[in-house]
């Protein structure tokens, strides 16, 4: 396996991939959105840190504490409002809105890629945004940020609401991993951007993008699981890199 480009400067063939008509996709982790603010899970300072995530992001965990459970993701759903989409996230809107085909997956739930503009878009690991009945099943859109009393309860069975993420030992929503994996088939260029590339099968996608010949670049400050694999490693904040390849592919 060769080792990747490893560089601040993006390569020509990069550069002329995003001036083509090619298939784009864009996979995208908690790092994209750290410099709106919100905190990675794996990184010092993460989410995780000094937590078990077994304790907090699993059906288990749930069942056994629902209320613990709950100020976590209530605590996250009032820091979310007030961020802000920051300079990577309009990028990627940006690269969409070439009109090229394009899908764009997030693992991330705080909606912020959703607030730039971005619309070709699926959510691998849920959204904060949904809640979902743990009784009727039913699910739907909250957007106020603190729900009161913890755990919130369905007006129509009575049952607890979750949050209607992907948690540890779930499946992801069928559909739209199906999309990104026809995506991964398909794309001529696919950027990594903000993942630590460790939980899987989200981490799967940029692997079938490789065997299936596409140019994958990963857009990190840090080296990760994917580095040794990816076409390109572009090493800096998502923020910084994806509007200077934007002016770089398109100046002026
Ligand atoms: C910057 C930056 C800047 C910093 N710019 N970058 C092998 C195969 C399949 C599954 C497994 C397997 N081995 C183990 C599993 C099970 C498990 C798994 O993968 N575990 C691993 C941790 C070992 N996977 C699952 O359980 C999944 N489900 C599953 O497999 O189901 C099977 C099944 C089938 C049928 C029936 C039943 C079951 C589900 C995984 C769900 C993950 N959920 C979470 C929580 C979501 C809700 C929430 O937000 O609370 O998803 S965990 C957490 O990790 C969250 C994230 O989406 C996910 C990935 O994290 P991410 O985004 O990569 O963040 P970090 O912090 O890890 O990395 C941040 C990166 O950003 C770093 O690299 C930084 O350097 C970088 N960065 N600043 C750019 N400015
Ligand atoms: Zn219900």
């Amino acid at each position: 396996m060769p080792s990747p480009m490893t560089s601040m400067t993006p390569s020509s063939r990069l550069i002329a991939l995003l001036k083509g008509r090619g298939h784009v996709l864009v996979l995208t982790g908690a790092g994209v959105s750290r410099e709106s603010g919100i905190a990675t899970f794996r990184d010092a300072g993460g989410l995780w840190e000094g937590v078990d995530p077994m304790q907090l992001a699993t059906p288990r965990a749930f069942a056994a504490d629902p209320e613990r459970v709950w100020r976590f993701y209530d605590a996250r759903r009032t820091h979310a409002a007030s961020a802000q989409p920051n300079p990577a996230h309009r990028a990627i809107a940006a690269l969409e809105a070439t009109g090229r085909p394009f899908l764009l997956a997030t693992q991330n739930v705080d909606g912020l890629h959703e607030r730039a503009g971005s619309k070709e878009l699926v959510r691998l690991h849920g959204s904060l945004w949904r809640l979902r009945c743990t009784g009727c099943g039913d699910e739907h859109e909250d957007l106020q940020p603190k729900l009161e009393p913890l755990p919130p309860h369905c007006d129509a069975c009575g049952a607890m609401l979750r949050p209607a993420v992907v948690w540890f030992e779930e499946p992801l929503p069928m559909i739209e991993f199906g999309r990104a994996q026809s995506a991964a088939r398909e794309a001529e260029l696919v950027l990594v951007v903000g993942t630590s590339s460790v939980v899987y099968p989200a981490a799967s996608l940029q692997m079938a993008a490789l065997e299936a010949g596409a140019y994958v670049v990963e857009i990190n400050p840090e080296a990760t699981s994917f580095s040794t694999h990816a076409s390109e490693h572009l090493a800096g904040p998502a923020g910084v890199v994806l509007p200077a390849l934007v002016a770089a592919a398109w100046p002026g």
